[in-house]
């Protein structure tokens, strides 16, 4: 899938150019002269990532919160080929183009960035979200790091060699035992009341800390294998219950921080528009149930 996107500002002023660079011959236009190569059209960065939220939604909701249009170059895992040594994964990683052999990469000003959380550093740099005080930067670091541990926790159970039946258990295991799921989503809860702003790490605006949690609690939705919890609805077929919001509901104060994120507008365009993968069961968008439940990470 390929998303149209704008990655904004400087484009404008190109159209006054013209194509005056056409030739060797002709003469650079006017701003050009005084300018430089300063009102080049800034290409459209490219997020490379299987077709898939995972490790990419918190980037793409980064990117559209703040207006930024990008493409959206996905394949599939077959393209990817972990096996193999034609698929994208040998290639790039023999051209350099992901240093880790791993994605999301996120092609950006003439970079290939890779690792997650440092791409959403760069974007939060470049778009100004991540400054401050040693210490704000700090908070947006901790929350940030904090949704990581429970990710990884969640990815543990779904990549466990353990049968669907098993994992089952230990989903149920993470959401019903008051150390596992409900500590962490209090301790979430715990952040945003003592936060002195409406966002996470207490910034005028929402930074990247912001995004990772509201992905994170999508995340929570999907950890269903089989459709066959006792006592946890399906998904899919919920009549308006779904997995986060029995953690969430006695986590007033974290619900109405999502709801308020998912209602921002330029993200909200983004969570209901088509573009959106795996739409939660809840809230934005309806589930889509073409989709096998918990295929999302
Ligand atoms: N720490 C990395 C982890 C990247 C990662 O685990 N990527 C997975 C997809 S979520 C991947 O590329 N898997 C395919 C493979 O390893 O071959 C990040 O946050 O970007």
């Amino acid at each position: 899938m390929v998303r149209r996107i704008v990655w904004a500002a400087l484009v404008a002023t190109v159209a006054a150019e013209g194509s005056c660079n056409a030739t060797n011959t002709t003469k650079p236009g006017f701003l050009s002269s005084i300018f430089g190569g300063l009102f080049k059209p800034a290409a459209k960065p490219m997020l490379h990532y299987f077709d898939i939220r995972g490790r990419a939604e918190a980037i793409r909701m980064a990117l559209a919160d703040n207006g930024v249009e990008w493409e959206d170059a996905a394949f599939s895992g077959e393209d990817w080929g972990k096996e193999r040594t034609d698929g994208i994964k040998a290639n790039w990683t023999t051209e350099g183009r992901i240093a880790f052999g791993q994605v999301p990469l996120l092609e950006i000003d003439g970079l290939k960035l890779v690792q997650s959380q440092a791409i959403l550093r760069y974007l939060g740099r470049k778009l100004k979200w991540y400054t401050g005080s040693p210490a704000t930067l700090a908070q947006i670091d901790i929350i940030a790091e904090g949704t990581e541990d429970v990710r990884k926790m969640l990815g543990a159970i779904r990549y466990s060699t353990n049968t669907s039946r098993e994992k089952q258990t230990m989903v149920t295991q993470y959401f019903q035992e008051p150390e596992k799921g409900p500590r962490w989503i209090k301790f979430f809860e715990n952040i945003i009341k003592a936060s002195k702003t409406e966002f996470m790490a207490g910034t005028p605006r929402p930074t990247h800390a912001d995004y990772l949690v509201l992905d994170l609690l999508d995340l929570h939705d999907a950890q269903n294998y089989n459709n066959a919890f006792d006592g946890l609805p399906d998904c899919a077929v919920s009549e308006g219950k779904i997995f986060t919001d029995i953690l969430l509901a006695e986590r007033k104060t974290l619900k109405k921080w999502r709801e308020m994120m998912r209602h921002r507008p330029k993200l909200k365009a983004y969570l209901t528009g088509p573009d959106r993968r795996d739409k939660p069961c809840d809230g934005l968008g309806h589930p889509r149930l073409d989709m096998p439940i918990g295929q999302v990470y």
